[in-house]
């Protein structure tokens, strides 16, 4: 397999190279795509150095599948260009997610959807991915009416220049800033834009690629996506109102078994799921499962997962593994 990543040198990019390299994935040979600004620069994978190339000399290689993460306007005019060559695009932006014609894909909910003609496949937003994971067999067993979820994002979700304000803010030392308002000590609900009915940007992918992935528009999500100066990870506050009644024991074991999840939830050890445990972990953690008393069928749980490989790289290189189990590449 000859393996492209386009955005080599961003957080995103850096997590997928060292994810390819620890679970070994089949690969002969990487390309890493990035601006011209690094080109002619070296990455070192597996102990080997491999230059840096454009995005033209990527495409010329033909890669068999590109990871693609350099942001939706990169995504939208080049992984049309991949694809052209016969490469199988796996896109890490929001360009493509909502499209008709392209799949939205967490290989633990939906991976029987794709098939050898998907050549640009999307992965969903990191928040998302950390929840349907956790969704799905809950969902199989009780169907899902209603999910509220409240999150508590990680820094790392917006990119190097927000690590570096949190980290300036800590030192004292004045620098770039990547939100509006100072993230130290502080919390700010408000993640990508603001829209006209009042949510943000991210709430609205967190409703409408839920739906997507889990193929029912029946499920009804409401969110509110709020910034915290954390770095290890998202975690979520998730309510869910189920249309069948549940045992909580059962809710347990479920969970336990379902792929990808590990369940940390001994709160007389105080053993929950906290972002610096989830930090470099593939899993989605699940902890404080316990009924709403205040409604009947209804569940409160905490879900956590490093935003940068299971909500990005970990995500991405899953599929990209998928497609090569099943021969769809
Ligand atoms: C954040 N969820 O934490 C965002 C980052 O649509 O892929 C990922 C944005 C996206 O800020």
């Amino acid at each position: 397999m000859k393996v492209a990543v386009v955005g080599a040198t961003g957080l995103v990019g850096t997590v997928m190279l060292k994810v390819l390299e620890e679970r070994n994935f089949p690969l002969t040979e990487l390309i890493p795509v990035a601006s011209e600004k690094s080109v002619g620069k070296e990455i070192t994978f597996k102990g080997k150095k491999f230059p840096i190339v454009s995005m033209d000399t990527a495409i010329g290689m033909k890669p068999d599948i590109a990871l693609f993460s350099a942001g939706g306007n990169t995504s939208l005019e080049h992984a049309p260009r991949f694809k052209e060559a016969g490469t199988t695009v796996i896109d890490n932006s929001s360009a493509w997610r909502m499209d008709p014609a392209i799949k939205l894909i967490v290989p633990e909910v939906n991976a029987h959807e794709l098939s050898i003609d998907n050549k640009i496949i999307a992965n969903p937003n990191c928040s998302t991915i950390q929840m349907v994971v956790v969704l799905k067999p809950l969902h199989d067993k009780y169907k899902i009416k209603r999910v509220v979820v409240s999150t508590y994002q990680s820094v790392t979700g917006t990119g190097v220049k927000a690590v570096e304000q949190l980290m300036n803010e800590r030192k004292g030392i004045d620098g770039p800033k990547a939100y509006a308002y100072e993230i130290d000590l502080n919390v700010l609900p408000h993640i990508d834009v603001f829209m006209d009915n009042g949510y943000t940007k991210e709430e609205m992918k967190m409703v409408k690629e839920t739906n997507k992935i889990m193929s029912d528009d029946s499920i009804k999500v409401t969110a509110t996506t709020v910034r915290i100066p954390v770095m290890g990870g998202h975690s979520e506050s998730v309510n869910i109102e189920f249309e069948n009644d549940f045992d909580l024991a059962e809710v347990r074991s479920i969970l336990e078994k379902s792929p990808g999840i590990i369940v940390v939830d001994d709160v007389a050890n105080l053993k929950y799921p906290m972002p610096k445990d989830a930090h470099e972990k593939d899993e989605v953690f699940v902890g404080r499962i316990r009924r709403d008393e205040s409604a009947p069928k209804a569940l409160n749980l905490w879900i956590v997962a490093d935003n940068l490989r299971k909500g990005a790289a970990t995500n991405a290189v899953q599929i990209a593994e998928y497609l090569i189990q099943k021969e769809l590449v």
